[in-house]
């Protein structure tokens, strides 16, 4: 983002998407398709529909597996799924501190037990201006908040990615800080809508779009919903994020999707669906205003970006 001007954006990213997801699928068949998937990839089971779920067309797997946002593993859209191998995610850990009176270390059994699996079919926006719908299986963050007992002093919540310099990018290659890092703040996290996400398309998730564990908040642009999450922390005041970090006037820490306010690089009035030709509307809070506009009563959202 930060190390694209205005221009290779439009001309080679924005514009040529459906073609490239087109070319790929063209070209690789149902073999990559196969291949865009991880070789991992496991059923969850007991999973509920969702009635927070939209009904607009689900994006292809092929394509929400293929055109992916994961620095760490490699700058281009391509990259994460090409790269996805050097993600390691066995034994994996998430350590929930800070802030709370039952701080814990949990594995991914432990972690997936804290509230019951739901299908959420979601837009996800980034600020890239694309976006897909897609099938994410997990809970709402809040069981896991509400499972470690946030102190009074809690007031924001920071997540963090597992970062391994020896086999991911350095930041000087990503053009961003690594560890990624990400923030709610603790209402915006309690919201029943903001998903811990375990799976996606029935499945686990593939590395490229997170494993094992990642966050969907899908009234944000994209870049909020932090992968491979391996801590999170309770604290008292804004936590640092990543794309703020790198380039503060550009992604601020709410980063709510909003059509009114441009990116001072390109609109963020339109943006195209992954699998679509002609361009739609961006909604604000993309299509969720109904659900969390109240979290922002009284807030300027042009300063507040
Ligand atoms: N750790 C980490 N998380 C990340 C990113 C990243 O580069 N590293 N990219 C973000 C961006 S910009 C987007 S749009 C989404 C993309 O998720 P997807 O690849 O599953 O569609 O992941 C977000 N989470
Ligand atoms: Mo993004």
């Amino acid at each position: 983002m930060l190390i694209k001007t205005a221009s290779d954006i439009r001309s080679s990213e924005i514009t040529p998407k459906s073609l490239y997801l087109n070319r790929r699928r063209l070209l690789a068949g149902a073999g990559g398709l196969l291949l865009a998937q991880s070789a991992f990839a496991a059923k969850i089971a007991n999973v509920k529909k969702s009635p927070l779920s939209t009904t607009e067309a689900i994006t292809p797997v092929g394509d929400a597996t293929s055109y992916n946002n994961f620095y760490e593993l490699g700058t281009s859209k391509a990259a994460p799924a090409q790269n996805a191998a050097r993600l390691k995610t066995q034994n994996w850990k998430v350590k929930v501190e800070g802030a709370c009176n039952k701080p814990m270390t949990f594995d991914m059994d432990g972690l997936m037990k804290l509230g019951a699996m739901e299908e959420r079919i979601y837009r996800m926006r980034c600020v890239e201006a694309w976006s897909i719908v897609v099938p994410w299986i997990g809970y709402s963050l809040s069981n896991l908040l509400k499972a470690v007992e946030p102190t009074a002093k809690a007031k924001y919540v920071s997540f963090e990615t597992f970062y391994d310099p020896g086999s991911m990018l350095s930041s000087a290659a990503g053009g961003i800080e690594f560890p990624y890092r990400e923030g709610l703040r603790l209402d915006e996290a309690m919201h029943p809508l903001a998903l811990l996400t375990f799976g996606m398309y029935g499945e686990t998730l593939p590395n490229q779009n997170g494993a094992p564990v990642r966050l969907i908040v899908p009234w944000k642009y994209g870049f909020k919903g932090i992968k491979s999450i391996n801590k999170i922390r309770l604290v008292e005041k804004e936590p640092s994020s990543t794309w703020k970090m790198s380039n503060p006037s550009e992604y601020g820490f709410y980063s709510n999707v909003n059509p009114q306010v441009d990116h001072p690089r390109w609109s963020q009035g339109s943006e195209r669906r992954l699998g679509e030709f002609s361009r739609r509307k961006t909604l604000m809070f993309n299509g969720y205003a109904d659900q969390v506009a109240s979290l922002y009563a009284g807030m300027d959202l042009k300063k507040n970006y």
